[in-house]
């Protein structure tokens, strides 16, 4: 994928992006109606919406289309990030450290023949080549703003169904407590893992009812097309509640264990990001305020910072995950 220029941090769209974002654009305009309630006047446009998606776009991606969710708080109704910003944005240090690299370097990833070995505490272990897996449940759209430790955000649409769907299947053992989950290291096709930079393969874990809630999402796709390699093709995680981080990329083990996963982050800088990292904006980083954010796409010179909200804005779903915890201590 061409780089677009940068100046003054701003992206300028290609001309090649404007039709098939116009298309998604009234796409989401109806999800947005239909989210609403207004669902009766729309019914009729609605069902149109997967041919439209479906039209082919030269040059594009696989379409990946979903049903809107109807898990609670799945459908943020806020401005969607633009996917030339959502797919030239990225953290996924395996390629680099620049925001730019994932989109310069992904290219190399080879996301077929793809296996996920699903492992460790449970009565069905098993591998899922990437194509069972994807089609293990329905496929399903949720807009979910994902804020970074940074203390930047984006609104995306992304495409797969609750991670639970799968964990159910494989019939976790009653010691089972958490899910760990270990990504990609090829030094072959990944340039930075020759850099110290984390403890490669990139680990991350969840505590076993996160993982099993709702919103956890396994995502193989966004914007109605799989995902771009630089955004964790073929299948990552997205936790909306927590920081950007816990939604680990190009997933191939799901390992179930007793003992709290020891994660790539907690290892490279414990006293910076905990196993949890909850987005909570009365929890600073060390090094900075976690209270406010930056919308990616309105970061020009003048743009107005935006209030963190507890959980993200999911505290209502999510919050009796955590309650009686000090969240200072379990940061
Ligand atoms: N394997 C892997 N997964 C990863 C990362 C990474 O470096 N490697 N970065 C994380 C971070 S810090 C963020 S903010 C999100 C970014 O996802 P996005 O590029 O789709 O916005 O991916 C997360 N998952
Ligand atoms: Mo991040």
């Amino acid at each position: 994928m061409p780089i677009p220029s940068r100046r003054s941090g701003f992206l300028h769209p290609v001309a090649s992006e404007i039709t098939p974002r116009a298309v998604y654009e009234e796409r989401r305009q109806l999800l947005r109606l239909w989210a609403a309630g207004a669902a009766g006047a729309t019914l009729a446009a609605w069902a149109g919406r997967d041919a439209l998606a479906q039209v082919p776009r030269p040059g594009k991606l696989t379409a990946l289309p979903g049903a809107p969710s109807a898990v609670a708080g799945a459908l943020s109704l806020e401005k969607l990030t633009s996917y030339q910003d959502a797919s030239t944005y990225n953290n996924f240090y395996e390629f680099g450290t620049d925001k730019a690299d994932p989109a310069r370097n992904a290219h190399t990833l080879r996301t077929h023949p793809w296996t996920v070995e699903v492992e460790g505490l449970v009565k069905k272990p098993g591998k899922y080549g990437i194509e069972d897996l994807l089609k293990l449940s329905a496929q399903e759209e949720r807009i979910y703003r994902l804020r970074c430790v940074e203390g930047w955000s984006m609104v995306i649409p992304w495409v797969g169904y609750s991670l639970s769907e799968l964990i159910r299947r494989v019939e976790p053992l009653g010691s089972a407590k958490y899910v760990e989950f270990v990504t990609l290291a090829d030094r072959a096709r990944m340039p930075n893992l020759g850099s110290r930079v984390l403890d490669w393969p990139y680990v991350e874990g969840l505590r076993l009812d996160e993982a099993l809630h709702p919103l956890t999402l396994l995502a193989f796709g966004m914007y109605g097309e799989v995902l771009p390699h630089q955004n964790g093709a073929p299948v990552r995680l997205v936790v909306p509640w927590k920081y950007g981080f816990k939604s680990a990329k190009s997933i191939v083990k799901i390992r179930f264990t007793e003992q709290q996963p020891a994660t790539a982050w907690v290892k490279a800088a414990q006293q910076e990001y905990g196993f949890y990292s909850n987005v909570n904006p009365q929890v600073d980083h060390p090094r900075w305020s976690q209270a406010t954010e930056r919308r990616i796409g309105e970061d020009g010179l003048f743009a107005k910072k935006r209030k963190t909200l507890m959980f993200n804005g999911y505290e209502a779903q999510v919050g009796q995950l955590y309650a009686g915890m000090d969240l200072k201590t379990f940061y």
